[in-house]
C-alpha cells in the first residue's frame, strides 16, 4: 500500500485516530482529521496533534472534504454505515479500518485473538506464554495499542499478538492472520449489527484469507463458534471444558490436555493454573493452541500459568468489608460476561449492573438472578429497562450513581456474600471507560473501609 502523496481522511479522534494521524503523515499522505465531536471536547487530542502536517475538520457529523479524498480511514468506534461513508464508498473512495492498513504493513506473523468475552486476557496471556519461552512477541490492537502503532517495532520482535475486535474486522478485507482463535459469540454490540447472526458474520472476518496452512482455533462448546468449521479452509484446533478433541484442548478429571498435530501431548494439572473463572480455563486452553503453534515450551507455559492471576477489572477482588467480599468486573459489558460472573460465585450475590445499553437482551440473567442474586443495584440509562427486565427475580434498588450503588449493595449485603459489579452494559453514559468506571467502584469500596 503506497500512501505517498495520497489525501487520507482520518475519521474519530480517539487513540486509534491520533496514531493513524501520525502513521500516515509519516507515510507521506496528506492527512485531513476529522472527528465528529466539538473541539472543546477534543483538547488534549488536537494537542497530541500538534506539530503534524495534517487539515483539521472537527466538530461536524460529515467532513465537507470527503468527496476529494483518495481514501478514508475509520476508527474502530465509527460505523461505517453512516450516510457520508455508504456515499463515499458507493463513489468508489476506500472506506477501510486501522486494521485494513496496518494488515498491509504487517511483516510477521499474526496471532489473532476474537470473541465476545475473554479476548483481553487471552491477549495478554498468549504474550506471556511467548516471551517466558523466550519469544519476542508485540501485543496489541483492541487491548489498547493501536494496531498501526506495532508496525514500527516490528523490526525488534518475531509476532505480532492482535486482539482484534469484530468493528476492526467489517473494514478489513486484507486482513489475514496466521493462526486465530475464536473464544466465544454471544450478544453484544447490538446497537451496531442488526441481530447476533450478522455479528457473528462478523466474528467470523477473523478467519478472512486463511489458507490450509493457518491454523483456526475454535471453541468447541460453543455453537456459534464451532459450527465455522466445515466452512473454514484453515488447520482447526477445538478446545472444549466438555470434550476430549482429536487435535486442541480440554478439560477431563483434575487436568487439561493438549495434543497438537505435531505429537505434543501434554496434561497440566489444573490446581496448578492460578486463573479458574468464568472463562479463564477456555481462555488458557486457546492461549496455549495460539503459543504453543507459534513453539511456545510447555514447561514455561505451565509456569506462567501457576501465577499469571489475570487483569484488573475482569472479575478482579478488591477487599473484604465486613465479611462481604467486592469484586470488579467492570470488563463485563455484555449480558454473556454478567451470566459467567454469575455462574463463578456459589454464595448469594449483591449485583450492580447498569449503563449504556447495547441493545441487548436481558433475559439470559433472569433463572441465575432468580437463583443467586440477594439484591440487585441498577444504575446508569439502562437501568429501568433492566429493572423491567428483571422485575420480581430479586428485590431491586435504583442507585443515582455508582458510589450510591456500592454504598446501597453494602447495605444489603450479609456476611459471607459477594458483592459483584458486573454492568452487562457500557460505560459510557457515565464514564470515560471501563477502567475508570472500575477505579470508581475500587475507590468506593474504599472508602467504606474506613467510612
Ligand atoms: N467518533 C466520530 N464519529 C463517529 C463515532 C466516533 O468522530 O461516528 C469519534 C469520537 O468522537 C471519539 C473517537 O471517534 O473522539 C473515538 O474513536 P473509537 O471509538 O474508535 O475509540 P479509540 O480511542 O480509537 O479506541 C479504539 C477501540 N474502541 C472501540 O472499538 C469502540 C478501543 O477498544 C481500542 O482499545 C483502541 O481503539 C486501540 O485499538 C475499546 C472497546 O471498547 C476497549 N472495544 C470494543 C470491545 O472491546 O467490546 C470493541
Amino acid at each position: 500500500m503506497d500512501l505517498t502523496g495520497k489525501k487520507a481522511l482520518v475519521v474519530g479522534l480517539g487513540k486509534t485516530g491520533l496514531a493513524l494521524c501520525r502513521f500516515l503523515t509519516a507515510q507521506g499522505a496528506s492527512v485531513t482529521a476529522t472527528d465528529s465531536s466539538p473541539a472543546g471536547s477534543l483538547t488534549a487530542a488536537l494537542e497530541a496533534l500538534q506539530g503534524l502536517p495534517l487539515t483539521l475538520e472537527v466538530g461536524v457529523p460529515e467532513p465537507a472534504t470527503w468527496p476529494e479524498q483518495d481514501l478514508i480511514v475509520l476508527s474502530p468506534g465509527v460505523a461505517p454505515e453512516l450516510p457520508w461513508l455508504q456515499e463515499a464508498a458507493k463513489r468508489g473512495t476506500p472506506v477501510l479500518g486501522d486494521l485494513e492498513v496496518a494488515s498491509h504493513f504487517f511483516r510477521l506473523p499474526v496471532l489473532a485473538i476474537s470473541g465476545t468475552n475473554g479476548k483481553t486476557t487471552t491477549t495478554t496471556l498468549v504474550g506471556e506464554l511467548l516471551r517466558a519461552s523466550g519469544r519476542h512477541p508485540l501485543v496489541g490492537g483492541n487491548i489498547g495499542t493501536p494496531l498501526v502503532e506495532m508496525v514500527a517495532a516490528q523490526n525488534q520482535a518475531d509476532s505480532l499478538v492482535v486482539e482484534i475486535s469484530s468493528f476492526q474486522l467489517d473494514t478489513a478485507p486484507s486482513f489475514h492472520a496466521q493462526a486465530a482463535a475464536l473464544l466465544n459469540v454471544s450478544a453484544d454490540h447490538l446497537d451496531r449489527y442488526p441481530d447476533l447472526q450478522a455479528y457473528a458474520r462478523s466474528k467470523a472476518g477473523l478467519f478472512r484469507n486463511q489458507t490450509p496452512a493457518d491454523l483456526a482455533i475454535l471453541n468447541a462448546d460453543d455453537p456459534l463458534v464451532a459450527g465455522l468449521a466445515p466452512t473454514l479452509p484453515s488447520r482447526v484446533y477445538f478446545f472444549s471444558q466438555h470434550n476430549p478433541q482429536i487435535c486442541g484442548a480440554w478439560l477431563a478429571g483434575d487436568s487439561l490436555h493438549i495434543r497438537l498435530a505435531s505429537g505434543l501431548a501434554a496434561a497440566l494439572p489444573v490446581k496448578d493454573i492460578k486463573l479458574t473463572a468464568g472463562h479463564d480455563l477456555e481462555n488458557i486452553m486457546a492461549a496455549l493452541l495460539l503459543a504453543l503453534e507459534m513453539g511456545a515450551d510447555i514447561d514455561a507455559c505451565a509456569q506462567v500459568l501457576n501465577r499469571f492471576g489475570g487483569l484488573p477489572h475482569r472479575l478482579e477482588w478488591v477487599a473484604e468489608v465486613a465479611g462481604v467480599d467486592f469484586y470488579d468486573d467492570s470488563k463485563g459489558t455484555n449480558v454473556g460476561a454478567v451470566v459467567r460472573a454469575l455462574e463463578y460465585f456459589d454464595r448469594p450475590i449483591v449485583l450492580i449492573a447498569g449503563g449504556r445499553d447495547k441493545g441487548g437482551d436481558y433475559a439470559p440473567l433472569v433463572p441465575l438472578v432468580r437463583q443467586k442474586v440477594r439484591q440487585l443495584v441498577l444504575l446508569g440509562e439502562a437501568k429501568e429497562a433492566m429493572a423491567a427486565a428483571l422485575h420480581g427475580q430479586a428485590p431491586i434498588r435504583l442507585a443515582a450513581d455508582l458510589p450510591e450503588a456500592v454504598r446501597l449493595a453494602a447495605a444489603a449485603a450479609r456476611p459471607g456474600d459477594v458483592v459483584l459489579l458486573s454492568p452487562a452494559c457500557s460505560s459510557f453514559d457515565m464514564f470515560h471507560d471501563y477502567a475508570e468506571r472500575g477505579r470508581v467502584f475500587q475507590q468506593a469500596v474504599k472508602e467504606l473501609r474506613h467510612g
